[in-house]
């Protein structure tokens, strides 16, 4: 009979624990690798939208490498974060992700870069929000095609910058769906030119451009292409410092965030041609959703989402922005 009541009480006790842990105000993490990039502050940003809906508290730290990410991980557990959404400074920590919010007992799904482990593989232990990245290449690469046929240009003569950040599966993918259809349409794989950035922002992509623009000048006209608006930009710009002018070059982007949207502002078109638009708005809003659903519902999120885009150009970029709820 004691023996009943004192696992009774336990049991009492044990809900008590569990009631008042559902109670406690549930909190979300979000960790982006590059924080002063418009598309990362668009994601924040439809991220607050579900906060907002939700009533949960949106923590959001950048991490800039390895150490701030790991400092990062301990600061969210120390402010009783749940559960969070990260995209790491290298896709190559994520054991060390997987590690962390295991010991620190936080939910964790990853956003645009899919978190591997030491042999190269994704880690089937953390969700992930992905674009299609090929699929999104292709459609890069099939504008500029378009684009090239409309001018008038031949494709024989053009030579193409492939802005290049091979570490990142996710960009190696983007740029070779971009080659694979400027190859199918016609250009010689001879007419290739890799610029390796550094680092995937603007001012790494203009100094790789330049680069490679020095030791290839015997094409007169350019396409570029590249994981992101950034790296295209920086082609462009570095073209622009050559005399490569819109008359002379042609580029498409990835992201569709304010980078392209102010060179889509300016009086006279740039060789910034195009961007395929990805959804900021799905990878905000709905990673966090998830991610709350997880912490506050027990439901986990899907292994693996992968979403799409859509060409958008100085025309058509008001239709294109509202289709995509933007
Ligand atoms: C990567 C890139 C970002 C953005 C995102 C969807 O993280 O670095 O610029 O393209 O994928």
């Amino acid at each position: 009979m004691i023996q009943r009541r004192e696992a009774l009480l336990g049991a009492t006790l044990l809900l008590l624990a569990g009631g008042a842990r559902a109670a406690d105000p549930v909190k979300i993490g979000f960790l982006v690798k590059q924080a002063e990039e418009p598309w990362f502050q668009d994601e924040w940003r439809f991220a607050e939208t579900a906060a907002k809906e939700k009533g949960f508290t949106l923590v959001k730290i950048g991490i800039p490498n390895g150490e701030k990410m790991m400092a990062a991980m301990d600061n969210l557990a120390a402010q009783k974060v749940q559960g969070f959404v990260i995209c790491a400074p290298d896709v190559k920590l994520g054991v060390a992700v997987e590690r962390a919010a295991k010991r620190l007992g936080l939910k964790v799904m990853s956003v645009d870069d899919q978190l591997v482990d030491g042999a190269g593989k994704p880690i089937a232990g953390i969700p992930h929000m992905g674009i299609s990245a090929y699929e999104i290449g292709k459609q890069v690469g099939q504008g500029l095609a378009e684009e090239i046929k409309a001018r008038g240009w031949t494709l024989a003569e053009l030579g193409a910058l492939r802005m290049a950040f091979d570490q990142l599966p996710t960009a190696r993918e983007r740029t070779q769906g971009a080659l694979d259809a400027l190859k199918a349409a016609g250009l010689p794989l001879a007419n290739v030119v890799d610029a390796p950035q550094a680092k995937t922002d603007t001012e790494s992509a203009f100094n790789a451009a330049n680069i490679a623009f020095t030791k290839n000048a015997r094409f007169k006209r350019w396409v570029a292409f590249g994981m992101n608006d950034e790296a295209v930009l920086g082609a462009v710009r570095a073209g622009e410092g050559r005399g490569l002018k819109q008359e002379a070059m042609l580029g498409i982007g990835i992201g569709g965030s304010q980078t392209a949207l102010n060179e889509f502002a300016k009086p006279n078109p740039t060789a910034f041609f195009g961007t395929v638009l990805i959804s900021p708005k799905r990878h905000g809003y709905e990673t966090a959703l998830m991610v709350y659903q997880w912490v506050a519902e027990n439901r986990a999120p899907a292994a693996l989402t992968l979403t799409n885009g859509v060409l958008m150009t100085r025309r058509n970029q008001v239709e294109v922005r509202k289709q995509m709820g933007l």
